[in-house]
């Protein structure tokens, strides 16, 4: 209910028994009215309740310490996805940053936004898990929460799924329009670089970007690997598609790797021990027959 309330105050109780009837006919039914002498109180019962469309995109952002972010980010995606019903599902753990509280503070304006906050929990893949285990949208997209991500290629990527009958599409660094100048320096660079060429030799993966974490996928097939994947670490695309038991069609579209602007990467020593365990287990796993 609205519970909208006017009074109405006459010059005599004629004119207010006057205004009454006219009320009466005007909002019929929709208007409770309380008459003393020459006022008239007028109660709006309207239900109320603003209709959300269901969102046909959900946007998986796994943050750590991403507060400065939060407001940039979800305004970039507002206004690249004018086109598109859509909702962004943030995975926090805890951070102590409280970007928790800035997730809620958007969340409290926009009910496209929600945030799922884990206590003990720790780790992006299984943040994203959770993230996409929650939505209940037709596609999904799996995003940084640190503004590296271009938000303008969505539309494009959502294109390929929607018209091109795509199950994966990857925003790539290294296909013929993308760039990877956004990585924090040589290191990073041979990381990125060399890790992708070490994952697609061993593991034969046909994908030029491997290691990116920026893709959209039709959120069914999502949900029939989820029970494979391991969940570990940071490279949850590869953990997909090692998981999936059908064999999925993929494109690759160009994407600009932008420079972090505020707060700090996460990527350590620790997380590169995670990817190369988790590919010699993908290894195993392939030769003994487990992945085609
Ligand atoms: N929920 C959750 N999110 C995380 C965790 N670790 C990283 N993230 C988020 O995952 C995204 C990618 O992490 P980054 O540290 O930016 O890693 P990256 O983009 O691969 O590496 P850089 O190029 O160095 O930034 C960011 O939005 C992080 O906030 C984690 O343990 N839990
Ligand atoms: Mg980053």
């Amino acid at each position: 209910m609205t519970g909208h309330m006017s009074i109405l105050t006459c010059s005599n109780q004629k004119t207010a028994t006057s205004f009454r009837l006219i009320s009466k006919k005007l909002f019929g039914k929709r208007v409770e009215m309380f008459h003393s002498k020459n006022s008239l109180l007028l109660t709006d019962t309207t239900p109320v309740y603003t209709k959300r469309e269901s969102p046909q995109l959900s946007i998986i952002v796994p943050c750590y310490n991403e507060a400065e972010n939060i407001k940039i980010l979800v305004s970039a995606i507002d206004k690249a996805l004018s086109s598109v019903v859509w909702e962004i599902i943030f995975v926090d753990d805890n951070s102590p940053d409280n970007t928790i509280d800035v997730i809620r503070e958007c969340a409290a304006r926009d009910p496209r936004i929600r945030g799922i906050r884990r206590v003990g929990r720790k780790g992006l893949s299984s943040a994203v898990i959770e993230g996409v285990l929650s939505s209940s949208a037709p596609f999904a997209a799996v995003m940084d929460g640190d503004l590296q991500h271009d938000e303008c290629c969505l539309v494009p990527m959502l294109r390929e799924i929607t018209e091109h009958g795509y199950d994966l599409v990857v925003a790539s660094r290294y296909v013929v329009g993308g760039d990877d100048n956004g990585l924090d320096g040589i290191w990073r660079h041979f990381l990125s670089k060399g890790g992708s060429s070490f994952t697609r030799r061993l593991l034969s993966i046909q994908l030029q970007d491997p290691m990116s974490g920026f893709f959209m996928f039709k959120r069914a097939l999502f949900e029939k690997a989820a029970t494979q994947m391991s969940g570990a670490g940071f490279k949850i695309l590869l953990d997909l598609i090692c998981s999936s038991s059908l064999p999925l069609k993929i494109k690759e579209v160009p994407t600009t790797f932008k420079p972090r602007r505020y707060g700090e990467s996460k990527l350590d020593f620790g997380v590169i021990l995670n990817l190369l365990k988790f590919i010699a287990r993908m290894k195993v796993k392939k030769v003994l027959g487990g992945i085609s």
